[in-house]
């Protein structure tokens, strides 16, 4: 594996010491959040991280080499290349064979997480089932990634542009564990709870720590996803996002946009439609879900 894997040396001798380290995607720094917010927003999480008494790991590809931890200087390189790859499962070994440069996403932050030993990954919102999957079979490989990856995905649930019925129903299915961390419905990314319920809820860190220990002690292979829901002063209304989200699905049909395209499409329509709020509000969530895994995986190194 060290043939393809490169951490950098202060998380290798935390893995090796049993200390508690947060790995963190880097699709949201390369393909989510605009210039310079997506570099604030990384040394962010990097603080809130440390301030729990974690490291933070973002996790990249490097000229065909998998990074577990990537410093400031990195990241900025690898936001502003024109040719940074999202990378998903299928992407991973493409990538790699050809020397490229990639930004990973849930899956592929997953895959790599579990090839450094890191149990624990914060996000801001997964990727799920799409809206008229019945026409387009587009659903995530995020989700198969949490029924076999045995990492924990701390997230704020998933966006509308999504069909969230569906998305939790593939996680029933998949056996994946959907915990609603002091809360009891699943909330939406910006907005804090929808009606959908949520059968599983954990109110401390130590709790889900207990639940990632006992689901992995029992040979149960496969993620937990931890549902956070955005800090209140944050949350948008959830009328003013379905209107969006409806205006940005129609655009994107209209120019024909398809397969991993969509996602970037779509929340770059919404961030222009709800002007500047949704950016803060992700920047909001990316932190709080920051210090919440942080947390989860102090818990999880101390048992
Ligand atoms: N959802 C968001 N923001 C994101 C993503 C999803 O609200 O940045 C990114 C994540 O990296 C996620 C990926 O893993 O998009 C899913 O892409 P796709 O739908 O193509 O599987
Ligand atoms: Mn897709």
């Amino acid at each position: 594996m060290d043939n393809v894997l490169d951490m950098a040396p202060e998380i290798r001798a935390a893995r090796d010491a049993g200390r508690a380290v947060v790995a963190i995607e880097s699709t949201v720094f390369a393909h989510g959040l605009p210039h310079p917010t997506n570099l604030e927003t990384a040394a962010r999480l990097d603080a809130a991280v440390r301030h729990e008494g974690a490291l933070p790991a973002i996790v990249a590809i490097i000229a065909g080499r998998i990074r577990i931890g990537l410093d400031a200087a990195e990241l900025a390189r690898l936001a502003a290349r024109p040719d940074t790859a999202k990378v998903s499962r299928r992407d991973l070994a493409y990538v790699l064979a050809a020397g490229g440069y990639g930004a990973t996403t849930v899956s592929g932050t997953m895959i790599a997480a579990a090839m450094a030993g890191i149990r624990v990954f914060s996000t801001g919102g997964i990727g799920g089932v799409h809206r008229g999957v019945e026409e387009t079979m587009d659903v995530s490989a995020d989700l198969d990634e949490l029924a076999r990856t045995d990492v924990a995905v701390v997230c704020a649930g998933a966006k509308a542009i999504l069909d969230l019925p569906r998305t939790l129903e593939y996680l029933e299915t998949k056996g994946v564990p959907v915990i609603g961390y002091g809360t009891d419905r699943f909330p939406a990314f910006y907005v804090r709870r929808t009606a959908l319920r949520l059968d599983q809820r954990c109110d401390t860190p130590e709790a889900i720590a207990r639940l990632l220990r006992t689901k992995w002690s029992l040979g149960l292979a496969g993620g937990v996803l931890v549902c956070n829901p955005i800090p209140e002063p944050h949350a948008m209304d959830a009328d003013v996002l379905e209107r969006a989200t409806e205006h940005a699905i129609a655009a994107a049909a209209a120019a024909g946009v398809t397969g991993k395209a969509i996602t970037p499409f779509l929340l770059d329509r919404i961030a222009a439609l709800t002007g500047g709020e949704s950016i803060a509000a992700n920047v909001a969530l990316l932190e709080n879900n920051a210090r919440l895994a942080a947390r989860i995986a102090v818990a999880f190194a101390a048992r």
